[in-house]
């Protein structure tokens, strides 16, 4: 196993680079600067057509998608504690990491990116607008949730659904939503992010956790 991660800084890579400083694994972490468009190089499109991050290299071997990347770093290192083992308490796991990636975190691009749906301005406009409610409804499901948690989002071990709260809870100081007018995910979310595993992640990031401004 020779791990490579390709991330951005505070973008959804945080959350298997996060996985990966928590299953305490060699791995090469590499930079992507999507502000300076390096993911359009070629030889990054090379990697990942789609030009996105994050992406996962294994002795070779390719793999984008972040359920993906969890799901194949959860079957090599079980111990790590990324996903809970099997039975209901996986399905449940999967359940809401996978309604995480392709309903809220598509809702985020609609506010941070608005000109990938239209080129008319004014209609951007109207897209970040509406989004923005719509997030913020996410991120009160989030809530509910963190509300149960015991005390992390699956039970007793910090995992994949606790990095992908903290991303996108700090998203949505960009969007305008304070975090701590979400008490109990922002608790969870500086829990978190005081373990000594994901400490280093959002040191190697240069992650600032609240970045709502009024
Ligand atoms: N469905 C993809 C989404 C990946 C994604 O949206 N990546 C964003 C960062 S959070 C990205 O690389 N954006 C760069 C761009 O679109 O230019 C996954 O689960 O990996």
């Amino acid at each position: 196993m020779s791990l490579k991660l390709f991330f951005a800084p505070g973008a959804c890579s945080f959350v298997p680079h996060a996985m990966l400083e928590m299953a305490d694994v060699a791995f090469e972490p590499a930079m992507v600067k999507l502000h300076k468009g390096e993911q359009r190089n070629p030889e990054y499109l090379a990697l990942n057509p789609r030009g996105q991050v994050p992406v996962l290299v294994d002795d070779g071997e390719v793999i984008t998608q972040i359920v993906a990347i969890l799901l194949y770093l959860d079957e090599k290192m079980p111990l790590a504690g990324i996903l809970p083992p099997a039975g209901v308490a996986r399905s449940r796991a999967l359940q809401k990491l996978v309604w995480m990636n392709n309903s809220v975190h598509p809702t985020f691009t609609h506010v941070f990116m608005p000109e990938k749906f239209t080129d008319d301005a004014e209609a951007q406009k109207a897209i970040r607008a509406f989004a923005v409610l719509r997030y913020r409804e996410m991120l009160e499901e989030i809530e509910a949730m963190a509300e149960k948690a015991a005390p992390w989002m699956v039970g007793e071990r910090p995992g994949a659904l606790d990095a992908y709260a903290l991303t996108l809870l700090r998203w949505g100081g960009y969007a305008g939503i304070d975090p701590t007018t979400l008490p109990a995910t922002w608790g969870l979310v500086q829990r978190f992010a005081a373990l000594p595993a994901v400490a280093r992640a959002i040191e190697r990031e240069r992650l600032q956790l609240n970045v709502f401004k009024q």
